[in-house]
């Protein structure tokens, strides 16, 4: 990964930092060790590969070295510890408006509340984490896109694709992270201004795979009784609003929450 084309973010006043790295357990990781070593403002750490890059619930996410855009972007200037599900989906929306943009297409569509995909396929997760101690804390949003894999395990191949097998050509990693970055920092302050969602409300339901369709929802604690719901598309808080079969409308809260479409993964 070229270093410093990524300068002109912290020209620009959007970074104070970035670490450009060939090997790390988890970019996420290395944005906890800066934070609790007591860097203040924002960071990205970026790395060819990631030996134990991780999902949600202590998943795993593959990251193979050179192929993928595997970065964190922390940001220690939280005032109150904001809603961390709508950081999410303020990434999510970053992600996949670079995407189309770069590919010229509106191909790539977000499946709530934290993956992209292209063509009913994954092509990017994101786990945003937060770091608190008292009442001051910093939000670590993990960003994995897939960028020239050309071939995946076993496991993957049926639900993973990358911006390689869908464009048929090698995307430009430092300018896709770069343009993420700038959008998801400029989203990010507005929402710290607007304390809610509803200025991105309809750019985000406008891309979202499931909208109008019918999702199983799934939990641990199994309260889901009549599925399917059709998933109609977020509130102001982020959370995602379906309906059930007698046309009631339900909130539907990130976490434990499964979203699956009616035919495999999407
Ligand atoms: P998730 O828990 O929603 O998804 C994890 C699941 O996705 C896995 O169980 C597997 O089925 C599938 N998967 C694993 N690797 C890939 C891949 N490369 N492409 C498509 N599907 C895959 C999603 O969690 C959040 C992922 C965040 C990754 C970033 S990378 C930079 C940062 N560092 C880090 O350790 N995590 C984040």
């Amino acid at each position: 990964m070229d270093r410093t084309r990524f300068e002109f973010l912290i020209e620009d006043g959007v970074l104070e930092r970035v670490i450009a790295e060939e090997e790390v357990s988890s970019t996420n990781d290395v944005a906890k060790r800066l934070s609790r070593d007591g860097f203040s403002g924002r960071a990205l750490i970026i790395s060819e590969l990631q030996t134990a890059g991780r999902g949600r619930l202590g998943r795993n996410w593959s990251s193979p070295a050179g192929t993928g855009i595997w970065m964190s972007l922390l940001d220690t200037e939280i005032e109150h510890l904001e809603n961390i599900s709508g950081i999410t989906l303020l990434a999510g929306l970053a992600v996949t408006e670079t995407v189309n943009d770069y590919m010229g297409t509106d191909s790539a569509r977000i499946k709530w509340p934290n993956d992209v995909v292209i063509n009913g396929r994954k092509v990017c997760g994101i786990l945003t984490e937060l770091v608190s101690s008292g009442d001051k804390g910093s939000v670590i949003v993990g960003i994995g896109i897939n960028a020239s894999i050309r071939e995946f395990p076993e496991e993957l191949r049926d639900k993973a694709t990358s911006l390689l097998i869908e464009m048929g050509s090698t995307p430009d990693r430092e300018k896709i992270a770069s343009e993420v970055v700038r959008r998801l920092t400029e989203l990010s302050s507005v929402y710290r201004t607007s304390g809610n969602l509803s200025f991105i409300q309809d750019r985000y339901q406008s891309l979202m795979v499931n909208r109008e369709k019918e999702v199983i929802l799934s939990s641990a604690n199994g309260d889901f009784f009549d599925n399917p719901y059709i998933a109609k598309g977020i509130d102001e808080e982020g959370n995602l609003i379906v309906q059930d079969k007698a046309g009631e409308p339900h909130v539907v809260r990130s976490g434990e929450i499964s979203v699956r479409g009616m035919l495999g993964y999407v």
